[in-house]
C-alpha cells in the first residue's frame, strides 16, 4: 500500500477524551473513530488488524476440530423467555421491537439460538461431540462504556459452543478449548493467564477468565509468579486426545490464579512469598462449562443407548477479539506509540522515502516497494512529499515492527537502514539484504 493513497486520518494531538494509552494511541494512529459511546467504526488500519485477528482466532478454532458458522445479530426475544433470561439479563440487553409488535433484541450472546439450531437438527448422541463457533458483533448496553474498544456496546466476540453427551466429555471441550486459547493468545504474540473466575449472567461452576497483565486492566488479579514461565510453543496437540487437553490444562491451573471474584486469601498464603503476585488485568477471554442449563430449559435431548433421552452438557467459549487489539498495544507501546507484534501488525515493513522526487531514491524505493510485496510483505510506503521528521512520527506512531529507510545519501553507498521499532536498532544493508532478513523474520511468525 501506498500511504498516498492509503485512509490513515493520524491525529498530531492527544484526544482529550481518552483515558488511556491504547484508545489514545487507536484514535492517533487512525484506526477507529468514534460513531456513539462505546461504538466505533474501523478505519482502514483498524479493520485490518482486527482481520488478522480473526483470521488467527479461526485458524486455532478449526485446528481444534471446531466449526466455523454465523449467526445473526438481531435475535427474537422468545427463545430468551424460554431458557429465562430475557428478565435476568436487565437492561444490558438492547430490546427492540419490530413493526408488527415483536419483541427482539441484539444479540449480547447466543446460547439460547445455538442451543434452538441444535435442538431442530441434533437428535442422537451419535453426533456428538459438536462444537460450533462464529465471530460476530455483539450489544450490551454498559452501564459505563469506556477506554475505547476495551469496553464497547458494540463489540466483535468469538463465541463457540459446545454439545456433549454427558459431563467428562464436556470437560475434555472445556480443557480442549483452553488449549486452543493459550495457542491463539500465543500466536498474537501475547500472554494471557487462565484465572479462575465467576460465571455472571452465562451460569454454571466452571469457568476461567484469561487475563493479559495490564495497569490499566479492570479486573484485580492474584497469581503465582511460576505461570508466567509456562508457553505452549510449537509443541504438537492432539486436540482429540482427552489426557493430553487435560495435562496442559493442569499445568495452567494448578499454580494459583485467580481474579478477585474467586480470590481466597488462605489459599494464596500458601504460594511461596516471593512469587505471590498482585496485579491488574484485562479479560480477552472466557470459558464455561454450565451442564444442563440451556438443553434442560428449552430441551435440547439426544437418545442415548442406555439412558433413553438426556439433555445434552454444553459450554460456551468467547474471545474479545476487538478488545484484544487494546490489550496488545496496552502491552506493547511506547511514548512514541504502537508497538506491533509482527505476528499482528497491520503492514510488515515500512518504506520511508527521505527524499522524495528525488530520481535515485523515488526508483530504489519503488524496487523495494515491489519487492517487498512480491514477497508478501506487505509494505507500507510513505511516498508522501513530507519532512523525515514527520515522516519517521507516523511511522513511529503506527508502530510497523520494521521500517526500511532509503536516502541519497545511503544509496551513493549501495545501501539503505533497517530500523527495528521495538529496540530502537539500525543496520545498514543493501537492499536485497534487507529484504531477505524481513523474509526470514516473517517466515518464523
Ligand atoms: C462465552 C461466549 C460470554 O458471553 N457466551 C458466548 C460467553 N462470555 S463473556 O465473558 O461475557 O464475553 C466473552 C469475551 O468478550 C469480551 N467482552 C467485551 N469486549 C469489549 N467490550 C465489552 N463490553 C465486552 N464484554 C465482553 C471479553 O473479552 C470477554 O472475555
Amino acid at each position: 500500500m501506498r500511504l498516498s493513497k492509503y485512509f490513515l486520518p493520524v491525529l498530531k494531538e492527544n484526544p482529550s477524551d481518552a483515558q488511556i494509552v491504547s484508545h489514545r494511541l487507536m484514535l492517533r494512529a487512525g484506526m477507529i473513530r468514534q460513531a456513539q459511546s462505546g461504538i466505533y467504526s474501523w478505519l482502514p488500519m483498524g479493520f485490518k488488524v482486527l482481520r488478522k485477528l480473526e483470521n488467527i482466532v479461526h485458524d486455532e478454532q478449526v485446528r481444534a476440530g471446531h466449526n466455523p458458522m454465523l449467526m445473526p445479530t438481531m435475535q427474537s426475544a422468545d427463545l430468551w423467555k424460554e431458557s429465562g433470561r430475557y428478565e435476568d439479563y436487565g437492561k444490558e440487553m438492547l430490546r427492540v421491537t419490530d413493526r408488527h409488535d415483536r419483541d427482539m433484541l441484539f444479540g449480547p450472546t447466543n446460547e439460547e439460538l445455538i442451543t434452538d439450531i441444535f435442538r431442530s437438527n441434533v437428535k442422537s448422541y451419535k453426533d456428538l461431540p459438536l462444537t460450533l463457533y462464529q465471530i460476530q458483533w455483539k450489544f450490551r448496553d454498559e452501564v459505563r462504556p469506556r477506554f475505547g474498544v476495551m469496553r464497547g456496546r458494540e463489540f466483535l466476540m468469538k463465541d463457540g459452543y459446545n454439545f456433549d453427551v454427558d459431563k467428562p466429555s464436556a470437560m475434555h471441550a472445556y480443557n480442549r478449548h483452553l488449549v486452543s486459547y493459550l495457542r491463539t493468545y500465543e500466536r498474537m504474540g501475547m500472554k494471557a493467564i487462565p484465572m479462575r473466575a465467576d460465571s455472571g449472567p452465562i451460569g454454571g461452576e466452571d469457568t476461567h477468565e484469561f487475563l493479559v497483565l495490564a495497569e490499566t486492566g479492570e479486573s484485580e488479579v492474584f497469581y503465582d509468579s511460576k505461570i508466567l514461565d509456562l508457553h505452549l510453543g510449537d509443541r504438537e496437540v492432539d486436540y482429540d486426545s482427552w489426557d493430553q487437553c487435560a495435562a496442559i490444562f493442569d499445568e495452567w491451573t494448578t499454580p494459583y490464579a485467580r481474579t478477585d471474584e474467586t480470590h481466597d486469601a488462605e489459599l494464596f498464603a500458601q504460594v511461596p512469598a516471593e512469587r505471590q503476585m498482585t496485579s491488574r488485568g484485562i479479560e480477552v477471554g472466557q470459558i464455561f462449562y454450565f451442564g444442563t442449563k440451556y438443553s434442560e430449559s428449552m430441551n435440547a435431548k439426544v437418545s442415548t443407548p442406555d439412558d433413553g433421552d438426556v439433555p445434552v452438557h454444553m459450554g460456551s467459549h468467547g474471545i474479545g477479539v476487538s478488545r484484544m487489539i487494546g490489550a496488545i498495544i496496552e502491552a506493547s507501546h511506547d511514548d512514541k506509540g504502537i508497538i506491533w507484534p509482527e505476528a499482528v501488525t497491520p503492514f510488515g515493513v515500512g518504506i520511508v522515502n527521505l527524499k522524495q522526487g528525488d530520481e535515485e531514491a523515488d526508483a530504489a524505493c519503488e524496487a523495494l516497494y515491489k519487492s517487498a510485496t512480491a514477497l508478501g510483505l506487505d509494505p507500507l510506503y510513505d511516498d508522501r512529499n513530507e519532512r523525515a521528521g514527520g515522516k519517521f512520527a507516523s511511522m513511529d506512531l503506527i508502530g510497523l515492527p520494521w521500517r526500511i529507510t532509503v536516502g541519497p545519501r545511503g544509496l551513493k553507498n549501495g545501501v539503505v537502514e533497517l530500523t527495528s521499532r521495538k529496540t530502537g536498532e539500525s543496520e545498514e544493508l543493501t537492499p536485497e539484504l534487507a529484504i531477505e532478513k524481513l523474509v526470514k523474520i516473517y517466515a518464523d511468525v
